[in-house]
């Protein structure tokens, strides 16, 4: 059966246990909000379904309720390779199966027979001020693409709601088939000669990635471990809410993908990951080709709690304990690098923030996330403009933000609009004030 044979009977048998939910069973309580919440970025509210991945602060993320390394082992891997195929990966995600060899091979082949990005992308993208950030250009190149949607075209034309998942579906997969291609366009124009790499429609996404950037093997499977790592947070961090927010609209995929771009932007969120290769290369410049110890470690991240700022690639808003997509990374550089610099002042500062953080007692979880170990494997395998790094974020991130999208449409979930309320109400509600 094809991907889309596949899902149509997935939803066909899923469809009716949220119609149940909803009809006979829709004022069941699933939780309280306080003013604490209301004003505290709606953290712990529990008000998004999504069943494509869980965040359990304790043990991290379980894509379809499989942990990293059942993933990483489960799905099929590309011949030669340490690595799965990320097709194999965003088969999980929609369908909730670890699929075939020949269930992968065949979505390979779609993806691979998909892509070209339009060269008046390209264009666009050229016309920008040569300082432009790589986020921007990726989520502008993204944008322009809009006007290639299928579903908007279905849509015009009168397509019904139980349908307008297919296609998203298609759109989604026209839209992964082109975001490596993207984002490596976004770094030769940035940081190269401006000249776009033709795709090689033999080689799976993770491959062609590579290829694209010109960087030779293992970045290959740098490339499948990081898509696939970065893919799905669960539904309520900002990329993954920002896509579905607009999407909810039935913005269709490239205007939910180019959103979501723009939350993962800011620094609290995937820009941590260039903020953590800035402040090592801080420390780095300051101390020469000498190694800091512990304690000289320990004072330059006091200098930046003391100076306000937040120590980037640590904390997080659910998860209480070392991320695990931190520990497979780190698991990757101690086969690959262990005596990469970088990664000794990556493992140092994982030695030296947390009993920091825990002795300033503000943060919640004092331990590192995904983004304290990003910068590590890119700069060993030289790809060392860190302003880059969030793009490679997005190309993930996108597979899971896209599969909600579809699940979305085809579930049926209303435009997002939930209630605000005044200052004076909450103050009204606490019994203080005029
Ligand atoms: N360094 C210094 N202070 C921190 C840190 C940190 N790494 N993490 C949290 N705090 C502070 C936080 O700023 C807040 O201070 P204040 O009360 O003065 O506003 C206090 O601790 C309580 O924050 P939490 O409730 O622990 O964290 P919250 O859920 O609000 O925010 C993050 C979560 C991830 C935004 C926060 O931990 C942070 O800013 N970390 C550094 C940036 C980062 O690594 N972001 C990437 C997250 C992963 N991702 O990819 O998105
Ligand atoms: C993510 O991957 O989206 C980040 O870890 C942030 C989050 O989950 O809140």
């Amino acid at each position: 059966m094809s991907l889309e044979e596949t899902l149509a009977e997935k939803i066909g048998e899923w469809r009716p246990r949220t119609e149940l939910l909803v009809k006979q069973y829709g004022d069941v309580k699933v939780g309280e909000v306080t003013i604490g919440q209301a004003l505290g970025g709606a953290r712990g509210v529990r008000c998004l379904v999504t069943d494509i991945s869980y965040l359990d602060p304790n043990e991290g993320i379980r894509f379809r309720g499989f942990t990293i390394p059942e993933v990483l082992s489960a799905l099929p891997r590309v011949p030669g390779s340490d690595m799965p195929y990320v097709e194999g990966h965003i088969w999980l995600l929609l369908t909730g199966d670890i699929p075939t060899e020949s269930q992968v091979h065949g979505l390979v082949a779609d993806l691979a027979g998909r892509r070209g990005v339009p060269s008046y992308v390209f264009d666009v993208l050229r016309a920008m001020p040569p300082d432009t950030h790589p986020m921007t250009l990726f989520s502008a190149g993204i944008l322009a693409m809009q006007r290639e949607s299928k579903f908007v075209k279905a849509y015009e034309a009168g397509l019904g709601k139980m349908d307008h998942w297919r296609p998203t579906l298609e759109d989604a997969l026209d839209l992964w088939s082109r975001t490596g291609e993207l984002g490596a366009f976004v770094y030769r124009l940035k940081y190269r000669d401006g000249t776009p790499v033709e795709p090689d429609r033999r080689l799976d996404l993770g491959g062609d990635f590579a290829h694209l950037m010109g960087i030779a093997p293992p970045y290959d499977d740098v490339a499948r471990l990081f898509f696939i790592l970065h893919s799905d947070h669960e539904s309520g961090n900002v990329s993954a809410h920002a896509g579905h927010l607009v999407a909810s609209a039935l913005s269709d995929v490239y205007y939910a993908a180019s959103a979501m771009l723009n939350g993962l932007a800011g620094p609290l969120h995937g820009l941590a990951n260039q903020e953590v290769l800035r402040w090592i290369q801080g420390v780095m410049d300051q101390m020469g080709d000498e190694q800091p110890t512990e304690e000289k470690m320990a004072e330059f991240v006091r200098a930046t709690l003391d100076a306000g700022q937040v120590i980037p690639g640590f904390g997080h808003a659910v998860l209480r304990k070392t991320d695990p997509r931190y520990t497979e990374q780190r698991n990757f550089c101690l086969k690959h690098l262990p005596d990469d610099p970088i990664f000794r002042y990556v493992d140092l500062l994982y030695k030296v923030v947390p009993p920091i953080l825990q002795e300033q007692g503000k943060a919640k979880n004092p331990w590192p996330n995904v983004d304290a170990h990003t910068g590590v494997i890119q700069w060993h395998y030289g790809l060392r403009e860190y302003d880059f790094y969030t793009v490679l974020f997005g190309i993930g991130r996108a597979i899971g933000v896209l599969s909600n999208i579809i699940w979305d449409r085809a579930l049926g979930y209303p435009i997002e609009r939930p209630k605000s309320l005044t200052t004076e109400m909450l103050e009204q509600m606490a019994g203080i004030g005029a």
